[in-house]
């Protein structure tokens, strides 16, 4: 087996000690820190997005995966830069005001990110107008909103409204998910994409910026 494919395996497997001692190694054999992100470890997390949007693992696998995901990219960040790795956009994330469930939205995030989707994480409890202002001051591509309560979706309607009237609906997209979203309600309200899970939601912010 190849490094870039031990790599990709040790993340899967969220073996982060392994990941932090493959990365040095694979660029001490001349690979380089785009080539190791690319074809090791966000290879690997593609294939746990699949997993997990197919039901063949669950939470607390994508979690660990995620956490040595992270100790790769962490080594790799200072080489990045000079590699010219350049994020394909920029998301701005939240779970909607009134609303503290932040496990998927932290998945929406691990998997944006894997995609290299640049992610402004507003944490939870993020009001419309934080929302909107973050995308205008940001420049981002896309708002990501995220609820888990039936009383805390009316905020995503009020996120659209309020891009509308600030006038960015043509360069930001609204995307919308949690447990309690819909379809239905996303037609409702007028945003753009609804997706059911975050390896889904990836996909579909992936295609937005392409
Ligand atoms: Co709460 N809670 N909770 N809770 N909680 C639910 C959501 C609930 C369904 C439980 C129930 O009653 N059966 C219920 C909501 C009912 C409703 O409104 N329909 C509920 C309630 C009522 C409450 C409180 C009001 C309870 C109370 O205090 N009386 C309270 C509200 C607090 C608040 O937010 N203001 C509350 C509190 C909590 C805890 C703090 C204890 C804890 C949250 C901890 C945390 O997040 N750090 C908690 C938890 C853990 C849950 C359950 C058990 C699990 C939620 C979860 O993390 N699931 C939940 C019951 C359940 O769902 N079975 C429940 C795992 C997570 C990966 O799934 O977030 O759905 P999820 O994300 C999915 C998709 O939805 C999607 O991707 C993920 C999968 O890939 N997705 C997106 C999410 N965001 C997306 C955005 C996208 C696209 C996809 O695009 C932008």
């Amino acid at each position: 087996m190849d490094i870039l494919n031990e790599i990709s395996q040790a993340m899967q497997k969220g073996r982060a000690k392994l990941v932090r001692e493959l990365v040095p190694k694979a660029m001490e054999e001349g690979i380089s820190a785009k080539q190791i992100l690319e074809e090791g470890l966000l290879a690997g997390m593609n294939i746990v997005g699949d997993k997990f949007q197919n039901n063949e693992i669950f939470v607390p696998e994508v979690l660990i995966a995620a956490r040595a995901m992270n100790a790769g990219t962490e080594l790799l960040k200072p080489y990045l830069a000079d590699a010219d790795t350049r994020p394909m956009g920029k998301a701005c994330l939240g779970t909607v005001k009134g609303d503290l469930h932040d496990i998927g939205k932290n998945l929406v995030r691990m998997m944006f990110e894997g995609k290299g989707i640049e992610v402004i994480d507003l944490g939870v409890d993020v009001s419309a107008e934080t929302f909107v202002q973050t995308a205008i001051e940001q420049d981002c591509d896309i708002i990501a909103c995220s609820a888990l309560l039936t009383t805390t979706m009316p905020v995503m309607e009020e996120v659209v409204r309020r891009a509308d009237q600030a006038g960015i609906r043509d360069r930001v997209k609204i995307m919308v998910g949690g447990a309690p979203v819909t379809e239905k309600f996303r037609a409702s309200i007028g945003a753009d994409v609804y997706t059911a899970d975050a390896a889904s939601a990836a996909n579909a912010a992936a295609e937005i910026l392409k």
